[in-house]
């Protein structure tokens, strides 16, 4: 292990951390006749590079930010889950571009996955944990919650939404990277949504913007800014690799001090940025 500058960990992602959607000629699904409910084409297709990205966690720390305009001026927006705007504006802004959900948000009722306008007119990044070295065959048969009847469902209901289903070897293929990159063992869990919305932007982004990944001084035991459950978990992890996420992200980042611990964001430079 040595320590490594900020273009090289970026650059070494490039090669390992490439975000992968299940396509209509994917199996199992062409087989099982699937593929009318899958896309052809792959999140952010065109050759286009966005001056500004931004990833807004849903971190407690949000709460009385004060980032909302500054948030809002970037190209692209991504959130998490069920995180709302509509009442923390001021703190979170209100435009959203992109939203990763995990198979629980996508599975459970109680998350309204389907009646909900928060999943709606935008694009979605679904992901379900598969086990290391699975198949998409074996995931098909096995997921941790069932994501692929609501998602074919939401995608027949939907058209004009542009939604995708994460290939689960992208997970593991992030985790790797992560383990390559730490000099402790990490758990075998994939990391956070966190992590995957980083690796999806860097490739379509001058840089990324990543909200409270980091905790800026405003830390606090608040998990979300929308919900006032107290758990210091949700920001150092219990069960994704979060705080060897945040030491690898905080190692790319080229803002300074003041922009990282008073403002509450990183900056992440793109891989065509740093011509990775
Ligand atoms: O909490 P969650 O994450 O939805 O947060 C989205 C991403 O924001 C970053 N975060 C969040 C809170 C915090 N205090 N600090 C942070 O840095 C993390 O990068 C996180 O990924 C997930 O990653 O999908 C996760 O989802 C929740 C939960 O399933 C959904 O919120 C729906 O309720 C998981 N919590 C539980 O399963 C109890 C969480 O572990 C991961």
């Amino acid at each position: 292990y040595d320590k490594k500058s900020a273009r090289e960990l970026v650059c070494a992602l490039k090669k390992k951390g490439l975000v992968r959607t299940v396509q209509k000629d994917d199996e199992p699904f062409k087989s099982l006749g699937l593929e009318a409910h899958l896309p052809s084409h792959q999140l952010l297709h065109e050759d286009k590079i966005y001056e500004s990205c931004a990833v807004v966690s849903s971190a407690g720390s949000l709460l009385g930010s004060d980032l909302g305009r500054m948030i809002d001026k970037h190209d692209i927006i991504l959130r998490f889950n069920h995180a709302p705007t509509r009442e923390y504006e001021i703190d979170v802004g209100h435009k959203t571009t992109i939203r990763v959900v995990n198979s629980q948000v996508v599975s459970k009722p109680e998350f309204h996955f389907l009646e909900s306008t928060l999943y709606r007119n935008i694009s979605i990044v679904a992901w379900d944990p598969s086990k290391y070295n699975h198949s998409m065959e074996q995931w098909y048969k096995s997921p941790d919650h069932d994501i692929f009847t609501t998602y074919f469902k939401h995608r027949l209901l939907n058209p004009e939404t542009d939604s995708y289903l994460l290939n689960p070897s992208t997970l593991w293929d992030l985790w790797d990277y992560i383990q390559a990159h730490m000099p402790l063992r990490i758990r075998r869990n994939p990391p956070s949504s966190g992590f995957l919305g980083l690796a999806l932007l860097l490739p379509h982004c001058a840089h990324v913007d990543m909200f409270e990944f980091i905790p800026s001084f405003r830390m606090t035991k608040r998990c979300h800014y929308y919900d006032n459950v107290d758990d210091i978990s949700c920001t150092f992890g219990v069960w994704h690799p979060l705080s060897a996420e945040k030491l690898l992200l905080l190692s790319m980042n080229i803002a300074n001090d003041t922009a990282v611990f008073r403002d509450g964001y990183i900056r992440i430079p793109g891989y065509q940025t740093l011509g990775c």
